[in-house]
């Protein structure tokens, strides 16, 4: 028996020591080392061998189990070893190379505003929409109750392509254009876009700027539903603590309108307020070309300026930092 073990211990080790995968090696551990392989079973017959041999024997047999699973868990390492410098070197990594380096953009802080905002109507169950830049007058004054003579076509002059085309001075025409479209079905929407004037530029005004129009018509809609949406849009924007103000004001298209004013404070600790949004009651005229009766059906409408909001947030001195692509201003909005 004892010769057995020592053949069975000069077996394993040889083919322990040729194994050339771990999938090899647990071929061999089952063949030696498990209940049923060859060193159990040779195990059991110690129970026949006389009982004054049994203490070599026993001895024996723990040194070639022990010898084997000993060469078995130091091959387990080498093979180990070997599957991990083999991934090294297929992997090929140089780590003293210097790394590329990718220009990641960054959102304009004028969309940053738009998205924050589409975010907050969205979750109001508001529509989003859109209108062309390029309008008619029809869409841009007539409907919104100012005729060809009307003097409030003055606060909004515009840059014309013909007579009747030109680049429209505020997202209101939507307005129209969603009620044509809705026929007489109610509407929850809001739309941003580019708007162009001919206003002088300074710190606060440029020809071109960026309004969201917001537009709800249904029956039943209150004064007081409208003051709640303002207030609930500018605590979103600006938190509960900021100091506001809602001035009444005049737009053809709305009966009443406000403006919405935010409290800013200057370098020199200054305070003064910021126009940021236009608002009222849809006027009935408006409805009615629209298609809908304003006996049956109310509404609100407000157009809030984006870059307006974008200054106040961000503490922005000049519009013009929004339109000069200086990357070392843009950079600045990563992730805000
Ligand atoms: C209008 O344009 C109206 N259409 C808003 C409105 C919509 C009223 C629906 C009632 C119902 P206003 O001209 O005040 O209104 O402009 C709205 C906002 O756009 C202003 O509060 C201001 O924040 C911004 N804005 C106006 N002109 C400029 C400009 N030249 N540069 C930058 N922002 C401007």
């Amino acid at each position: 028996m004892q010769s057995k073990l020592e053949e069975i211990k000069i077996k394993a080790l040889e083919n322990i020591g040729k194994a050339k995968s771990l999938e090899d090696l647990d071929e061999l551990r089952i063949k030696y080392l498990s209940k049923k392989g060859e060193l159990s079973l040779i195990m059991q017959g110690l129970r026949d061998v006389p009982l004054d041999l049994k203490p070599l024997i026993g001895k024996v047999a723990n040194e070639v189990k022990g010898a084997i699973e000993n060469a078995f868990l130091l091959k387990k390492e080498q093979l180990n070893d070997a599957v991990l410098f083999e991934m090294l070197a297929s992997d090929n990594l140089d780590i003293n190379l210097p790394g590329i380096k990718f220009n990641h953009g960054t959102i304009h802080p004028l969309n940053q505003v738009v998205e924050d905002i589409e975010d907050l109507f969205l979750g109001l169950g508001y529509q989003i929409k859109e209108g062309p830049e390029v309008e008619s007058d029809l869409y841009n004054f007539e409907m919104m109750n100012m005729d060809k003579d009307h003097p409030a076509r003055a606060m909004q002059d515009s840059f014309y392509i013909t007579n009747d085309l030109l680049l429209r001075t505020h997202t209101s025409p939507v307005q129209a254009r969603s009620m044509l479209e809705a026929k007489g079905k109610p509407i929850k929407i809001i739309c941003p876009g580019k708007t162009y004037r001919r206003d002088s530029d300074d710190a606060t005004h440029s020809h071109q700027f960026m309004q969201i129009e917001g537009l709800v018509v249904d029956k039943n809609i209150t004064f007081a539903v409208f003051k709640n949406t303002l207030l609930q849009l500018i605590r979103h924007l600006f938190g509960e603590e900021r100091e506001i103000r809602l001035r009444p004001s005049y737009f053809p298209f709305t009966e009443p309108s406000v403006e919405v004013d935010v409290v800013y404070y200057n370098k020199d600790g200054k305070k003064g307020y910021i126009e940021v949004c236009g608002a009222g009651m849809v006027h009935p005229n408006v409805l009615s070309m629209g298609g809908y009766d304003p006996k049956k059906f109310s509404g609100f409408a407000f157009g809030i300026g984006v870059e307006r909001i974008a200054i106040l947030k961000y503490g922005i001195e000049n519009i013009r930092n929004f339109y000069l692509n200086d990357l070392r201003f843009l950079k600045q909005f990563r992730g805000k």
